[in-house]
C-alpha cells in the first residue's frame, strides 16, 4: 500500500487509495505556498457484481452435421455454413459459418431480457488469417432489410498485416488461426459500458453510446467479408441481476489529521479526518472537497494508489462495483 507521506488527506475505497496531497516544497519542513484553481476530476470503474442467469446455451450437439441449426438460429442475410464434426470444444460438433465479400453470414438467436446487465460467452476460432474482418460476435438489432446495429461486439481483424481481436475500436490482443478463443462480454446497458474477457482475462471496458440498449433482439455469430471459415461452440447468453454492494469510503489524512473534508453528490456532509462515509450501496458518486490550506500544508493534488491523478481541490469519485 502506498504511504501518503506528504498527503493532506487520503481516502480508501476497497483497496483503492485516494490521497489529497500536500506540497512539501522547500527545505527544513517549510512548505511553499501555492494558489491554484483546480477543476480536474477522475473516476474509477470496475466490472459490476451481479447474479448470472442463463437465457440460453447451445453446444450445437443436437443438430445434424451438414445442416444449418435452423429454425433455432435465424440467418438474416447470407446462409453459408453448417454443423460440423471436424472441430469442436464440446464433445463432437460445432457451427461453421462463412461470409462472402460484401455479404456476411450472420446466425442470429433471438432472446429478450429487461435486465440492466446482459452478456454472452462463446468459443470461436478462424481457419485462416485473412482481413479486413472475419469472425465477429455481438448483440444485434435489425434496422432495415439489409442493415442492423451490432452492439457490444468483438471482432477478429487483420490490420496492417497484423491479426488483432478488437472490441469496438479497441485492440485487445493478437490471435492465431486454428485456435479456440473463449470470449465473454458483459454489457451494462444503463452505464453504456461493456466488459470483455478473452480466455478469462479481463481485457477492456469499452464505453459506447447506443441509443436503444433495451431494444436488442438477439445474439449474432458472424463470418464477415474475409470469406473464411469461422467456427463457434458452447454459446451462452445470460442476464445479470445486480447484487447490492455496500462500501465504506474511508477518508484519512497523513501525516496530520483533523482536516475538515466536505462531500456532496449522492451523499452530503462533512467529516474530520480520519472518518468514514457509509456504509453505502454501490454505485454512488461523491465529490470530496479539501481545504486549500491547513496550517503549513497546502492542498495541491489527488492521488490514486500512489499516482498523481491531477490537481483538483474538489475531486469526484464515481464508484461502480
Ligand atoms: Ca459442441
Amino acid at each position: 500500500m502506498p504511504t501518503a507521506r506528504y498527503g493532506l488527506a487520503v481516502a480508501v475505497v476497497d483497496n483503492k487509495i485516494y490521497v489529497i496531497g500536500g506540497d512539501s516544497g522547500g527545505y527544513g519542513g517549510k512548505l511553499k505556498t501555492v494558489n491554484e484553481q483546480f477543476s480536474i476530476g477522475f473516476s474509477l470503474i470496475q466490472p459490476p457484481t451481479y447474479q448470472e442467469t442463463i437465457i440460453f446455451y447451445d453446444n450445437f450437439e443436437s443438430y445434424n452435421v451438414g445442416r444449418l441449426p435452423t429454425p433455432t438460429w435465424e440467418f438474416w442475410y447470407n446462409n453459408i455454413g453448417s454443423i460440423v464434426d471436424t472441430t469442436y470444444v464440446s464433445p463432437t460438433k460445432s457451427l461453421r459459418l462463412r461470409g462472402s465479400y460484401g455479404w456476411s453470414t450472420e446466425a442470429i438467436r433471438r432472446f429478450s431480457s429487461t435486465s440492466r446487465y446482459i452478456g454472452y460467452e462463446i468459443y470461436g476460432k478462424v481457419e485462416t488469417l485473412k482481413g479486413p474482418w472475419s469472425l465477429k460476435v455481438s448483440f444485434i438489432k435489425k434496422t432495415s432489410p439489409t442493415t442492423d446495429d451490432m452492439i457490444a461486439d468483438v471482432t477478429f481483424f487483420v490490420e496492417n498485416g497484423q491479426p488483432v481481436i478488437k472490441a469496438s475500436n479497441i485492440v485487445l490482443q493478437s490471435y492465431v488461426a486454428n485456435k479456440w478463443y473463449k470470449i465473454k462480454v458483459v454489457y451494462d446497458r444503463d452505464e453504456g459500458v461493456y466488459y470483455v474477457w478473452i480466455d478469462n482475462v479481463l481485457k477492456a471496458s469499452v464505453t459506447m453510446n447506443y441509443a436503444k440498449p433495451y431494444e436488442i433482439e438477439g445474439l449474432a455469430l458472424c463470418s464477415e467479408w474475409a470469406e473464411i471459415n469461422c467456427y463457434f461452440d458452447d454459446v451462452k447468453v445470460f442476464e445479470g441481476k445486480q447484487i447490492p454492494q455496500w462500501y465504506i469510503l474511508h477518508v484519512q489524512s497523513s501525516p496530520i489529521t483533523g482536516i475538515q473534508i466536505s462531500y456532496s453528490g449522492d451523499y452530503y456532509g462533512t467529516g474530520i479526518t480520519n472518518f468514514g462515509i457509509g456504509p453505502k450501496n454501490s454505485p454512488f458518486t461523491v465529490t470530496l472537497t479539501a481545504p486549500l490550506a491547513h496550517r503549513d500544508y497546502i492542498f495541491n493534488h489527488w492521488e490514486l494508489d500512489g499516482i498523481n491523478m491531477g490537481k483538483s481541490n474538489p475531486s469526484q469519485l464515481k464508484l461502480v462495483m
